[in-house]
């Protein structure tokens, strides 16, 4: 066991709500922080407490005593986590775990954006940070949720049975179930030295829309019609940018930039390298992949 003990959690999302009974299973006291209160159920021994994320006072107070802070924040929340990050080190938070669970946020391919803007902010103060001593960070890249690639229509509409295939759906990407993300931030925290100041790439596995498909044809029943809408990636992320920038404050002009760059297969979506081994991660194999894809079809017919 390292020795961080105690784990505050900023967030009630669904990232945060399998995190939270994780860290306590494994001996963490965890401390859920969230703006309002909430009528989540968790697990025993887990403490909740209200905060006020623009006051540095506030939150440091909140954060005191602390080993640990983990931010699992909507997009929208994301800047506020320079408060959070000022207050856990005067509070002497050790270790800090960026809102940055993403699928193509820290390849030095894809800095450039427009939806890392904020992300790019808190890496590079806590890089700037970490060289003065003054906390330690972790920053986990899943790839993107497999949640969301097998239960809303961003990747795949396993429901409503259509897909907008970008390049024939060749690219590979990354993701990784909410459940293994829960399981790397446990062993990122009792991993020390070796998880301290950097990225820590997982994958459970690496498919793409065309994998998908032919799983999904597969398990649906027979004289299923599948609506396939052929897609041209470059076209549509020069499309999705010109419209992001058109509406810079909608978040939701953001989405098709996601889907044309994961798909896209320029951006690294598929990690080159992996840290699975390391936090004790195992992979998802081709077939167990199939039977999830299988299930989630299935629950719809
Ligand atoms: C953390 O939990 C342990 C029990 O697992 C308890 O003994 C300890 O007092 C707790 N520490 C704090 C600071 O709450
Ligand atoms: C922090 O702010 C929240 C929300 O306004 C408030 O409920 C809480 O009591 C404050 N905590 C402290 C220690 O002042
Ligand atoms: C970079 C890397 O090792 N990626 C791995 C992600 O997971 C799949 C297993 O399903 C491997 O095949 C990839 O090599």
């Amino acid at each position: 066991m390292s020795t961080f003990k105690n784990v505050a959690i900023f967030g009630t999302g669904l990232l945060a709500s399998a995190l939270i009974p994780q860290l306590a299973k494994s001996g963490f006291n965890v401390t859920v922080l969230s703006r309002s209160a909430s009528n989540k159920e968790y697990p025993e021994r887990v403490l909740t407490r209200i905060v006020d994320y623009s006051s540095v006072d506030n939150l440091t107070k909140a954060l005191q005593g602390q080993d640990v802070a983990i931010a699992a924040l909507a997009m929208p929340a994301l800047l506020v986590q320079t408060n959070i990050i000022e207050a856990c080190i005067k509070a002497g938070v050790k270790r800090f775990i960026p809102s940055d669970f993403g699928a193509l946020t820290t390849r030095p391919i894809t800095r450039d954006l427009p939806l890392n803007a904020p992300l790019n902010t808190i890496q590079d103060l806590l890089k700037e940070k970490a060289a003065k001593g003054e906390i330690e960070y972790s920053i986990i890249s899943p790839g993107m949720f497999l949640e969301y690639v097998l239960n809303t229509p961003l990747i795949i509409d396993l429901k409503g049975r259509s897909i907008n295939l970008y390049d024939e759906g060749k690219h590979p990407f990354s993701t990784t179930s909410i459940e293994s993300i829960s399981k790397a931030v446990v062993s990122v925290l009792k991993g020390g030295e070796a998880t301290k100041n950097r990225v820590l790439y997982i994958n459970d596995t690496t498919t793409t829309q065309a994998d998908l498909l032919r799983f999904a044809k597969k398990h649906s029943s027979t004289g299923t019609e599948w609506k396939e809408t052929p897609l041209d990636a470059q076209v549509e992320f020069a499309k999705a940018i010109d419209n992001a920038r058109k509406n810079p404050t909608d978040p939701t002009a953001l989405f098709p930039v996601l889907q044309a760059a994961v798909l896209g297969g320029k951006y690294e979506a598929a990690y080159p390298e992996i840290h699975n081994e390391l936090l004790g991660l195992p992979l998802v194999t081709s077939d167990e992949l199939e039977a999830k894809v299988a299930a989630a079809v299935q629950v719809t017919e």
